[in-house]
């Protein structure tokens, strides 16, 4: 059933919220790995399933002909041509160690592209979201890209994989490009760093190696909020491969991510 972009947001970031409220109550008990996925550091924990479980059973009452994709496996196929997109902590790794900077990411996809989009930094009690052709807002007020238009004082988030032979790679890019720019900023969820980037706290984003459900809503809400997004290649961003800019410094950023990951595969 058709739906309108509004609804759909009101829906996520009412999740988000809800969602969000069992993290925040989770951070303050003892928290512990259940299992690793991709590597020794990819963790997965207990509250991982249990926010998941919780978002999948409210989307399923409200939206049982929606298709859903979960970053802990949930899957569900739908008829209606609207697939929900969930990270349920996106930044595992800052939820387990008590650091802040862990999100409830939700997005709701119309034939592939993302409608609508809800991030909530759960410590930060910031919610950030978006509905295609609507803006984007924090909390409920307007937010923009920066205005910066100069690489050098550029302030840059990025992200690393978990698998140890692509971390030594990642490192020397980050190297290359430290020179640069102003400065980088590694927060540890890929959601965050879009919405760093769509409210201007960070001028760029660039990561390898994602997946939809880390940017599905975050992706959304840095377009909306004016910021430009491709891949590091100079297509259509895609979550293997993201880079972000505010509009005055994204063509000269991605093309120096993409200069310093071509120097570092050559060894040079
Ligand atoms: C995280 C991403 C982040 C990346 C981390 C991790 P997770 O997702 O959002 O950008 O750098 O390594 O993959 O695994 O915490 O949901």
């Amino acid at each position: 059933m058709d739906a309108q972009p509004a609804e759909l947001l009101a829906l996520a970031e009412s999740i988000a919220r809800e969602a969000g409220e069992m993290l925040r109550d989770a951070v303050d008990r003892p928290r512990e790995a259940v299992e690793t996925k991709s590597s020794a550091t990819d963790m997965v924990t207990e509250v991982d399933r249990a926010s998941e479980e919780l978002i999948a059973a409210r989307l399923r009452e409200a939206r049982p002909d929606d298709g859903l994709l979960g970053e802990e496996g949930a899957s569900v196929e739908g008829t209606s041509g609207y697939r929900w997109v969930v990270d349920p902590i996106d930044g595992t790794t800052n939820f387990l160690y008590g650091h802040t900077g862990f999100a409830v990411s939700i997005a709701v996809e119309h034939e592939g592209e993302s409608v609508a989009g809800a991030v909530l930094d759960v410590m930060a009690g910031e919610l950030f979201s978006a509905s295609k052709g609507g803006g984007a807002t924090r909390n409920g007020e307007p937010i923009a890209a920066s205005g910066e238009r100069e690489v050098s004082k550029a302030l840059v988030a990025t992200g690393f994989g978990f698998s140890p032979e692509h971390r030594g790679l990642q490192g020397e890019v980050v190297a290359r490009l430290l020179p640069r720019i102003r400065d980088i900023r590694r927060m540890g969820a890929a959601s965050v760093d879009l919405c760093s980037l769509a409210c201007g706290r960070v001028d760029g984003y660039f990561e390898r190696g994602l997946n939809r459900w880390d940017v599905a809503a975050g992706g959304l809400i840095a377009t909306e909020a004016g910021a430009i997004l491709g891949s590091i290649e100079g297509g259509p961003p895609e979550p293997r491969s993201m880079v972000g800019g505010a509009p005055g410094v994204f063509e000269e950023l991605r093309s120096l991510v993409a200069e310093a990951e071509e120097k570092a595969e050559a060894g040079g």
